[in-house]
């Protein structure tokens, strides 16, 4: 492609003898500093927490050269699948469009990776703050240069896929058409009763036969031949597919990855198309993102990623509501203030809404959307009374401690198409008995807020392949035979910015604010290049 691109040429070189550069690699040093705290409860009844300091010298080492990289999409061309294929292929070609309000150039706004910045330090000349592209830390894929492709139950060519959607503007549709007509979906997974049965009326296009070690095979065998007819490095792959209903976690089906394994081989029923693409991306070594909110990832899969040292992230994408909240609930829950009821309303009108209105696929939708405020308000016990562990409830439920009231409504109303509605009832209560409500709407193209995620998480898990580590004094370091360099853990929280309801390492805890899941990963960039987190402290600013 020639397009010309928003091509940004601040490029990042630390001076310190902390990080080295050599040709194929950036490897830096990097201290890692936390707080240990144990808890003494004392005689009298009151409870001393004593914190330790502990560090950890860490290494890490990135990859400098930028591989030649494809994004096979499941759902490829449904509303988001349709949308960032326009997006990047607007990008990549240079196409303006109009539109009422005149001259559109093409962007990638929307994206944390090409459309946000980090603060870098502070220019010591005028005590101002440096700010670079997030984009430019490290060196990352550009999203004009992804290869597209990927699976849909539907075989609609693109182009027509993408008139179906009716999210994007006439005149764009109208250029980008010609170069989305030659993309066909490949045929895909499809178990009718994971997702809602208003769906058969567009699936034309899917795998023949129940056998779902031969279809784990056939994806298998399509994202190879994707790669090779490419000439691609890596290839990643998202589901940004139908939400489907939760899988049953029954022991000796997809408890193990063992199990997991087992139960494809006899094409057991609870093994969903998430999951058989979560299995075949494994078994590739294709990092595989879900961006929608079902348990695609059962322990049995999580097991396998571990065994295999691939890459898997989830789930559901963070786009208005949701993002909002976390950050909103957050706010209030650390300024003392206590939210005791949030009502979340929605109504839209594309295939997302269609499909949400079946029960169980909203019931998966409604769990990644109400476990948000969780954590920021287990972490406040002056306001919320702290879970008794092993009380139970009247009704015979375990006791979850104190918690605000929050509801989640989804409703189909055809004529909003992608312009979902939604609106959120914050009520919280205010020192002495006090009440204090916020209200807040949303109204926007839900698929051009969502498909810049698509990208974020697509350059961020290939980034992560490229960065390994090792620790000092790990006595382990060389367990898995990667002798002193060490890749990720596969399960990749540090996207967990972009998805709803992040999937962590078994046994650790889900943080789920805004603020701070962007802190880690930009944090974690640092790391990287040897520089330290950034605290906000800015000393310099407020002693003599
Ligand atoms: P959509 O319904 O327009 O697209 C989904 C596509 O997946 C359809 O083309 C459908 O034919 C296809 N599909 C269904 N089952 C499949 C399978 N087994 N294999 C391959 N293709 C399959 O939905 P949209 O709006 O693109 O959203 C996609 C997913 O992302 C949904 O699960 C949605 O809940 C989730 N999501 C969407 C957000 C948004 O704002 N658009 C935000 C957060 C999550
Ligand atoms: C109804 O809420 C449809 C959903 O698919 C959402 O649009 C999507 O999950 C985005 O939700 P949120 O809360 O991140 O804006």
């Amino acid at each position: 492609p020639t397009a010309a691109r928003h091509e940004n040429t601040q490029t990042i070189r630390v001076n310190s003898d902390k990080v080295s550069y050599s040709d194929d690699h950036i490897t830096s040093k990097y201290e890692y500093l936390n707080t240990h705290v144990e808890q003494v409860r004392h005689d009298d009844g009151t409870t001393e927490y004593v914190a330790t300091p502990v560090q950890r010298q860490y290494k890490f080492r990135t990859e400098r050269k930028v591989p030649k990289t494809g994004l096979m999409l499941v759902g490829l061309g449904g509303n988001n699948g349709t949308t960032i294929s326009a997006i990047i292929l607007a990008n990549r070609h240079n196409i303006s469009f109009y539109n009422k309000e005149g001259l559109q150039t093409p962007n990638y706004y929307g994206s944390l990776v090409r459309a946000s910045t980090v603060r870098l330090g502070t220019d010591p000349a005028t005590g101002k703050d440096v700010y670079v592209p997030f984009s430019n830390v490290l060196p990352t894929v550009h999203p004009n240069d992804l290869v597209l492709g990927g699976w849909d139950i539907s075989s609609m060519p693109l182009d027509k896929a993408m008139a179906r959607a009716k999210v994007l503007e006439y005149d764009l549709q109208r250029q980008v058409a010609p170069y989305m007509a030659d993309m066909k979906p490949l045929p895909s997974v499809y178990y009718p009763d994971f997702i809602a049965s208003n769906q058969e009326e567009r699936a034309d296009n899917f795998l023949p036969g129940n056998d779902k070690a031969a279809h784990v095979e056939k994806i298998r065998q399509d994202i190879r031949d994707f790669k090779s007819q490419n000439g691609l490095d890596k290839v990643v792959v998202v589901w940004t597919a139908n939400t489907e209903r939760y899988s049953e976690i029954i022991p000796g089906v997809n408890d193990t990855a063992d199990n997991l394994l087992k139960s494809v081989k006899e094409s057991h029923e609870e093994v969903s198309p998430s999951t058989i693409f979560a299995v075949a991306c494994i078994l590739e070594n294709a990092p595989y993102i879900n961006g929608a909110p079902q348990n695609t990832f059962v322990p049995g899969a999580i097991e396998l990623a571990e065994r295999h040292r691939a890459f898997i992230g989830g789930d559901d994408l963070k786009t208005g509501q949701t993002k909002v909240k976390s950050v909103l609930a957050d706010f209030l829950v650390n300024a003392g203030i206590k939210p005791i009821g949030i009502s979340s309303y929605n109504h839209l009108g594309n295939n997302d809404g269609y499909n949400l209105s079946s029960q169980r696929q909203f019931r998966s939708k409604e769990i990644s959307k109400s476990s948000v405020v969780d954590d920021c308000c287990a972490a406040n016990h002056l306001l919320y009374r702290p879970a008794v562990p092993g009380k139970k409830l009247a009704d015979g439920k375990a006791d979850k401690g104190e918690h605000p009231d929050h509801t989640i409504v989804i409703k189909y109303v055809p004529s909003a198409q992608d312009s979902k509605v939604a609106m959120d009832d914050y009520t919280s209560e205010l020192c002495m008995g006090g009440r204090n409500r916020l209200y807040i709407t949303n109204i926007c193209e839900d698929s051009i807020l969502a498909s810049p995620l698509l990208i974020d998480l697509t350059i961020m898990a290939e980034l992560m392949t490229r960065i390994t580590y090792s620790l000092e004094g790990d006595e382990q370091n060389t367990r898995g035979g990667e002798g002193e360099w060490k890749s990720m853990y596969s399960v990749l929280s540090l996207l967990s910015y972009s998805l709803k309801a992040p999937v962590v390492k078994p046994g650790t805890d889900v943080v789920n604010s805004l603020n701070r899941q962007r802190a880690a990963a930009t944090n974690f960039l640092r790391a990287c290049i040897g520089l330290a987190p950034e605290s906000d402290l800015l000393l310099e600013n407020r002693l003599w």
